[in-house]
């Protein structure tokens, strides 16, 4: 990336004029932070299990104690992870525009550490625990008691992270904030997600038919990048500091 970074005009014209700007994020945008992404080579003692087989329902039910550690020690990795320039940009850009919703699949808190106000926690988050059994139990947790299967305090069935798994629904509210807001918005940024994963790789495409001028962050293409009026290739910690900067000038 050059240091000096020109940006189509008509994009930076679009992002100081909107009224509403939504923005999507995934995990590319904590992988500067060190937190590795989904669909990318995994670290260490994980690097041999599959992601997609853990986020499930099927794989809790079949071996809680299993999927409980890959849990712990993802939210290990992620308290001692420090949120980074792309974070706080989006973070900044919430005052520079009337309004801002920042929608967000990542379940690692790390935006509202930066500074973002009322993000939308499409996923959950991995610091919450909910009932396995649906009593409606769903807390963060001050300290994690690190018993093997943790137990719901309110009913005593097993306790599981509070994030949402494969073939589960989003949780209500968070959904139709998020559809909503793509349907308002003028400029919709889609930001380090491989827009693979529904109903969240769906929202582009709402703002577009809504009308909205729709910008891909990512450093590769994804399934998705058709359907986006711009991509801007590079790593948002990069592309988005950038990105306001030219909003300045
Ligand atoms: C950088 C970067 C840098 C790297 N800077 N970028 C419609 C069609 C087809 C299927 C479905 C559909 N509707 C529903 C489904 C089923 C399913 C689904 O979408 N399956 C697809 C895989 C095909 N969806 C669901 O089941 C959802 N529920 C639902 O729809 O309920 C209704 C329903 C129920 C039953 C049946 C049918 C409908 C729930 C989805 C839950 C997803 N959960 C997870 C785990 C969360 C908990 C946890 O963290 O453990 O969410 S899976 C995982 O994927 C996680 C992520 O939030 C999500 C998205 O991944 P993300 O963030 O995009 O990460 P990656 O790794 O894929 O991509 C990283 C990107 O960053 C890459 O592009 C890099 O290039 C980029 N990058 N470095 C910027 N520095």
């Amino acid at each position: 990336m050059p240091e000096k970074v020109r940006f189509d005009p008509t994009l930076v014209g679009a992002l100081r004029d909107a009224r509403h700007v939504c923005v999507l994020t995934g995990a590319g945008v904590s992988a500067e932070s060190g937190v590795p992404t989904f669909r990318e080579a995994q670290q260490g003692l994980w690097a041999k299990y599959d992601p997609l087989q853990l986020a499930t329902p099927e794989a809790f039910e079949r071996d809680p104690e299993f999927v409980w550690r890959w849990y712990r020690w993802r939210r290990e990795l992620v308290s001692q992870a420090e949120p980074n320039d792309g974070h706080r940009a989006l973070a900044e850009l919430q005052d520079l525009v009337p309004r801002l919703t920042l929608v967000t699949q990542n379940v690692d808190g790390l935006h509202q550490r930066a500074g973002s106000r009322d993000v939308i926690e499409f996923h959950g988050n991995i610091f919450s625990n909910r009932c396995f059994a649906r009593c409606n139990y769903d807390r963060l947790v001050e300290c994690d008691d690190d018993t093997a299967v943790p137990t719901c305090p309110a009913c005593g069935a097993p306790a599981r992270p509070g994030v949402v798994w494969f073939g589960e629904t989003i949780p209500e509210a968070a959904l139709n904030a998020s559809f909503a807001a793509a349907a308002d918005c003028d400029v919709f940024l889609s930001v380090g997600t491989s827009s693979l994963v529904y109903p969240a790789a769906g929202l582009g495409a709402i703002a577009q038919e809504a009308g909205a001028i729709t910008i891909e962050v990512n450093p590769n293409s994804t399934e998705q990048s058709e359907v986006f009026t711009a991509a801007l290739r590079g790593n948002s910690g990069v592309i988005l500091p950038k990105l306001l900067e030219s909003l300045a000038h």
